[in-house]
């Protein structure tokens, strides 16, 4: 049985990845082999990554490092050993030209790699505030063919591209369980890591996933809600008048976003007085995780634009994001009474 025959049939064990890479291959040709080895090395770093996260407490890693980031946020001891763990992994891959990260001041171009085709935004660990509290946390990558002419050093016109232009994206999340979520434009698939074998395996019922067009979870900081306009202090207060509403918000946005998807519903960071671009980045959150839910048949938005449409202007640029069921975001549109965003 061939693996694109395991992956569609009416398997009873779910799909391990590696059969189910193979299996994409063989059904997308234009899927080449350079993405497919790059999908295989994130499953790496998303493996070593889980074991930080679960014994971060032990090896003492919530020490501050005494560094800040480009955001001015205060760096400690496991956002570095995870950066560190995507850089070092992603640096064995001929494929990967260059990278930039939340964690880095710019983007670096990884030597000798000049004939790499594809360059990686990630966000190496995204939910500081869950980190010493045992909540969920999570990864973010955004994978671009690159734009510069081959053989020559990646520059800054690789990394400040449109959502649209990325080829694959997705995000690992460690919770209970450790998953895999990553679109390459041909659907959404949710891999749980299997760590008595360490392998990722593919649920049936988490191929293709398809986001729910509504949904009563809203899931924003409703403490900020003196600051925001009042457009939104409408819209969220409408949301909290419809039957079966319901407020969830983990502080943590893979963890917020990945159960909007499942489940249906929203989650806003508005801009706000404090934030009036927002806080969330455009680069190595907004557009990878836009990218997954749109795939899944959601929408994301920046009030006005779709966020996958936006041409970023720099590598630090900051984004308010409503993302989920498109008909949630939808109403935010016609209560923010914004030109028709598509
Ligand atoms: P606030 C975590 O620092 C983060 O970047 C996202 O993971 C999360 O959704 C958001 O910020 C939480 O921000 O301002 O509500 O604490």
């Amino acid at each position: 049985m061939s693996a694109v025959e395991r992956q569609n049939g009416e398997h009873s064990l779910p799909v391990n990845i590696a059969d189910h890479i193979r299996a994409e291959s063989q059904l997308h040709p234009e899927v080449t082999g350079s993405l497919a080895s790059i999908l295989t090395d994130l499953t790496r770093v998303a493996k070593e990554i889980s074991f930080t996260v679960n014994t971060a407490g032990i090896q003492n890693l919530y020490r501050s490092t005494g560094r800040t980031n480009a955001y001015g946020e205060n760096v400690i001891q496991l956002d570095e050993k995870a950066n560190q763990q995507f850089k070092d992994i992603l640096a064995n891959n001929d494929n990967v030209a260059g990278f930039s990260s939340e964690e880095e001041e710019g983007f670096v171009p990884y030597p000798n790699s000049e004939d790499g085709k594809y360059i990686l935004w990630f966000d190496p660990l995204d939910g500081s505030s869950n980190f010493d509290i045992n909540g969920s946390v999570g990864s973010i990558f955004s994978i671009y063919k690159r734009v510069s002419p081959d053989k020559t050093p990646v520059d800054e016109k690789d990394f400040i591209q449109k959502g649209s232009e990325q080829v694959c994206a997705g995000y690992f999340l460690y919770g209970p369980s450790t998953m895999l979520v990553y679109t390459a434009r041909f659907g959404v698939y949710r891999f749980t890591l299997n760590p008595s074998v360490g392998e990722f395996v593919l649920p049936k019922e988490y191929a293709q996933i398809a986001t729910p067009d509504s949904g009563g979870i809203y899931s924003v900081n409703e403490a900020y809600s003196n600051n925001w306009p009042d457009s939104v202090k409408s819209y969220v207060n409408h949301l909290k008048t419809r039957p079966g509403a319901t407020s969830r918000y983990v502080g943590s946005l893979v963890a917020d976003v990945d159960r909007d998807l499942l489940k249906g519903g929203v989650y806003l960071y508005p801009a706000d007085s404090n934030h009036p671009t927002g806080k969330l980045r455009l680069n190595c959150e907004a557009n990878p995780l836009a990218f997954v839910v749109e795939q899944a048949g959601g929408a994301a938005t920046d009030g006005t634009n779709r966020i996958l449409d936006l041409q970023p202007e720099s590598l630090l640029q900051t984004t308010p994001l409503i993302i989920g069921s498109k008909n949630e975001v939808e109403l935010f549109r016609q209560f923010t009474q914004r030109p028709l965003w598509q």
